[in-house]
């Protein structure tokens, strides 16, 4: 089964995005699988709301482990299952908590082997010197993604005032990447990025 990752600084919007995607394909509910570094695999039953209520926040690296769905979609006239996994977020710093910083390998890790990587980043932190930066962790992201080709940048939170503003900037940082403006909190933008992960699955 081809797998999805989606991958983005903490708090770009990376879960709100995997839940509200679930249920724009139709899923009422979720199974979320978790597994850790060190190889731990729990599975979870959740309504999307009570997903929404868990596992999104604001409160920085909410995700700690991968949390895959399967996910059922309709590609012309036949019905394809894939695998949809949310990761911990990635930043530039060393972070002081250790299992953080193995969530962040494991991200990394995870990589070579996606099928289709969505990268979610939050518009709303775009500033101008963005644009004139280049060692970011969402470059680096970037850079990877266009190198493997099958890679989608989602510039999120589109519903905020500034992120209009913020998204041609974030397309003249980035120009070699497809970017779809998204609200992961509304299910804006659903239409294409869906078209994008049909192809790929
Ligand atoms: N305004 C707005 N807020 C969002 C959007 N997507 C996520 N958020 C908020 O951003 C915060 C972090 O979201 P979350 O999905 O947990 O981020 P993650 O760390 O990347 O998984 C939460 O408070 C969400 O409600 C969006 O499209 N628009
Ligand atoms: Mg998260």
């Amino acid at each position: 089964m081809r797998e999805c990752v989606i991958i983005g600084r903490p708090n770009s919007g990376k879960t709100m995005f995997a839940l509200n995607f679930s249920g724009y394909l139709g899923a009422k509910s979720v199974d979320v699988t978790f597994r850790t570094y060190d190889g731990l695999v729990t599975c979870r039953h959740f309504s999307l709301e009570e997903a929404k209520r868990e596992l999104c926040g604001l409160g920085l690296h909410k995700t700690r482990s991968l949390q895959s769905m399967i996910l059922r979609m309709t590609v012309g006239k036949t019905a394809v299952n894939f695998k949809l996994t949310d990761t911990c977020g990635v930043s530039e710093q060393i972070h002081p908590e250790e299992n953080i910083r193995k969530g962040m390998a494991q991200t990394i890790s995870l990589l070579r082997s996606a099928d289709l990587i969505l990268h979610v980043v939050d518009l709303s932190l775009i500033s101008k010197d963005f644009v004139y930066s280049n060692c970011s962790i969402d470059h680096e992201f970037y850079h990877y993604g266009i190198f493997k080709k099958s890679y989608l940048m989602l510039g999120n939170k589109y519903d905020l005032n500034t992120a209009k503003e913020n998204f041609s900037r974030l397309s003249t940082a980035f120009p070699k990447a497809a970017i779809i403006p998204v609200s992961a909190l509304h299910s804006q933008g659903f239409r294409e990025v869906k078209a994008c992960v049909a192809r790929n699955v």
